[in-house]
């Protein structure tokens, strides 16, 4: 399968011959460094190497349009619950940095004991099964080609039916996953020795697929009522899994620590963070780390998230990490939409670019609050083992309700999760291996009397399904009406048709989201909101975000709501952009002709930057054709800017106008226009607007020759200026 840029992902050529797609590479990548990189004006340190197809960060404009990828792996979560609109979204990620897909499970997988099948839809994620894999394996196979990056597929092997899902995925090429037995005991109540006995089993066939496995410590840090104070335990979880997981023979580059910031502003989160994060790295050298973005103090605000981001993002290059793991700013509100996701990955990329080489520049200082918090959190988390030893064990310290309690150790909050050893979902369900136990299959745990000797413990059987995938059983779909197909029976006709609506997650689900300041106290405010929201035609609005400006001024509001409208692709007029004319033809026009320009910002208007650009030669404007250019400043009268036309002999008026207030730049341009004709010289003169919300059409409504918005360069205007200037009267 290969993809144009120019189309979107064909769902139905993603569904083509499943049953005989197998993945091209198996196993975990991590990005090539590219230390010294020359891009665009620039020598970068912390890179690694560029892709193929990209959408550089907004500000890379000025900047030749460089798209530099940082040196960490990035991680976006997706979680939309129909893995056909993962897809898309996985491949809009992708172009924008992101390669480390990962995908949450539906509500529920993690209790049911055996694997599913087909594509159902899920709550809060999909559910995992071959065919949702395998086509997800395939698009990605598509889109790494695209990007020109590999890029590593993830979900869950925590769970009830653990080792079935570690055989899946490595059959199915997922490339990383998470797995921690710990997370199965605190976090969904399965049984402490069923965990840790499928954990084994699991391990090992993460450990021969190549998988990058990630531990569920960070959860403590979500669940905690002071997450702040878990961290002595955090080192001891990450232990637990660590030592566990090297045991069972996954190498150390391999095992990633999940770990997260655990703090967010107002409190000293770097006075507390930092010292974490030291102590951490210190202690597991030699490991990978997955820094995760703070969730935990998360509320609606999409800003104050995107800060706290930044911050943590900031930890990650102050210390080190090997993927930084990015959640959707919009995650408090539990919509993770796909430009959220998209956001997520700019803020982190961003951020990692404004930090390139702060390593050259700085160091950890090695004495002080920082060594002293590092050292102190370390010695807690010795304490901790110690207890647990003295209590009896792993099991006896669960059942005491050690972990997941809100005191810093020693000190204890009381509100640890108790569970009892012998309780928990499948309890009982572990069965001792009878000696002489065998399995004919190459990843497996412990005693197997199929293993010893030269050939492989499948040669009895002619091979197991991670040698001869010919093996595997692919079974399609198991229900008639939840399945793919008939998901995306509505999308495809509204394809053929050219229907386009607009989304956040799913196809076509019509969601927009409105931004209104409402200027009264907060709970009249809301109420307005959602009526004016109603009145805008929008279905089931809801209050996603507010915020207070004043409790008597005003407050904010984002409402989300259903807007049940289409619009037909063939109906839409979308103006045609004249292509630029070369240069060289531009010059050898111009050039001869001695043509005069007068140019200034008006009316009040004091930004001349963007008017610069289009005229000076050093920004590449239009005086490097042979333009005569007259710039007269900023905040010129309308009469004087005729005057200077009429004293230079200027055909050509350039008026840039970025203040929009009271629709003060459409009443410069009526004016402009009006004063001309008054003059009876507006035959004479090309009229040309500009600014950030200036566009040829909105110009040519206020009766200039034209308008040129946002981006515009100096080609652009004076492609138009030749244009109109050669053609005959
Ligand atoms: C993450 N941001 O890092 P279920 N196993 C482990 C986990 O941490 C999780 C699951 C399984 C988060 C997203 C939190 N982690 C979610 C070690 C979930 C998921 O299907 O929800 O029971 O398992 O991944």
């Amino acid at each position: 399968m290969k993809l144009s840029t120019r189309e979107p992902l064909d769902l139905q050529e993603v569904l083509r011959d499943l049953e005989h797609y197998r993945p091209r590479r198996k196993g975990w990548t991590w990005r090539t460094p590219r230390p010294h990189q020359r891009l665009g004006p620039f020598v970068l340190e912390d890179t690694s190497a560029p892709l193929a197809n990209s959408v550089p960060l907004p500000s890379a404009h000025s900047f030749d349009d460089i798209d530099p990828q940082c040196d960490f792996v990035v991680t976006t979560e997706i979680a939309s619950g129909r893995f056909e609109d993962d897809l898309r979204r996985m491949r809009m990620a992708a172009w924008h940095g992101a390669d480390h897909l990962m995908v949450i499970r539906t509500t529920g997988q993690s209790h049911i004991d055996g694997l599913l099948e087909g594509t159902p839809e899920g709550v809060g994620g999909i559910p995992i099964t071959r065919k949702q894999l395998r086509a997800t394996r395939k698009a990605l196979d598509a889109i790494e080609e695209e990007v020109g990056r590999p890029i590593n597929f993830h979900s869950y092997v925590s769970g009830l039916a653990g080792p079935e899902m570690a055989v899946l995925f490595a059959e199915e090429g997922v490339n990383g996953c998470h797995q921690d037995p710990q997370y199965n005991l605190l976090y969904r109540n399965i049984n402490l020795h069923r965990s840790f006995v499928d954990a084994a089993e699991a391990k090992r066939v993460i450990a021969d697929g190549g998988l990058l496995q990630i531990d569920g410590a960070h959860n403590a840090n979500a669940t905690a009522k002071q997450a702040w104070k878990v961290t002595p335990e955090l080192l001891v979880q990450h232990a637990v899994n660590t030592a566990f997981s090297r045991a069972v023979g996954i190498p150390a580059d391999r095992i990633a620590l999940s770990t997260v910031p655990p703090t967010a502003p107002p409190a000293p989160k770097l006075r507390l963070d930092l010292p974490y994060a030291v102590a951490l790295r210190e202690l597991f050298a030699g490991y990978r780390f997955r820094a995760q973005q703070n969730t935990r103090y998360m509320e609606s605000d999409t800003r104050e998230a995107t800060v706290s981001h930044v911050l943590d993002t900031l930890v990650s290059r102050l210390t080190s990490a090997d993927i930084q793991s990015t959640i959707t700013p919009d995650e408090g509100r539990n919509i993770p939409w796909h430009y959220n996701n998209v956001a997520g990955v700019e803020t982190a990329r961003q951020t990692l670019m404004g930090l390139d080489g702060l390593a050259q520049m700085l160091t950890l200082r090695e004495d002080g609050p920082l060594r002293e918090g590092a050292r102190a959190i370390q010695e807690r988390a010795v304490l901790f083992l110690e207890e647990i030893v003295e209590l009896g064990g792993y099991e006896a310290a669960v059942a005491a309700g050690m972990f997941v309690d809100s005191g810093l150790f020693p000190e204890r909050g009381g509100d640890g999760i108790r569970r009892d050893p012998a309780g928990g979902v499948g309890a009982d369900t572990h069965v001792a291996r009878e000696p002489g136990y065998g399995a004919p299959v190459c990843a497996h745990f412990g005693a197997n009397a199929y293993a010893g000797g030269d050939a492989k413990p499948c040669e009895a059987i002619g091979g197991c399904t991670l040698c001869d995938p010919a093996k595997i059983r692919y079974l399609d779909e198991l229900d008639p009406e939840d399945n793919v197909a008939r998901r995306l029976e509505r999308p495809r006709a509204e394809r053929a048709a050219g229907w386009l609506r607009p989304e956040v997650e799913k196809h076509g689900d019509g969601v927009v989201c409105v931004t209104l300041f409402v200027p009264t106290q907060p709970a009249l405010g809301k109420a307005a909101a959602l009526e004016l929201a109603r009145r805008m035609g929008l279905r089931e609005p809801e209050v996603i975000h507010a915020r207070v400006l004043h409790p008597a001024e005003g407050s904010v509001f984002e409402v989300r709501g259903v807007l049940d409208q289409a619009v037909r692709a063939s109906e839409l007029v979308v103006p045609e952009r004249e292509a630029r004319l070369p240069h060289a033809e531009i010059e050898a026009w111009a050039r001869p002709r001695d043509l005069h320009v007068v140019a200034a910002t008006v009316g009040e208007d004091e930004h001349s930057v963007g008017l610069q650009e289009i005229l000076d030669l050093k920004h590449g404007g239009i005086e490097r054709y042979g333009f005569r250019c007259h710039y007269l400043g900023t905040s010129v009268d309308l009469e004087r800017l005729l005057d200077a036309a009429g004293e230079h002999g200027a055909r050509i008026v350039l008026i840039s106008t970025i203040v929009t207030h009271h629709d003060v730049h459409r009443e410069l341009m009526r004016r402009l226009v009006s004063l001309a004709e008054a003059r009876r010289v507006r035959e004479d003169l090309l009229l040309v607007a500009g600014g950030t919300q200036v566009t040829d059409e909105l110009a040519r409504e206020c009766g200039m020759d034209a308008g040129f918005g946002r981006g515009t360069t100096g080609q652009d205007v004076a492609s138009f200026l030749v244009r109109r200037l050669r053609e005959p009267a």
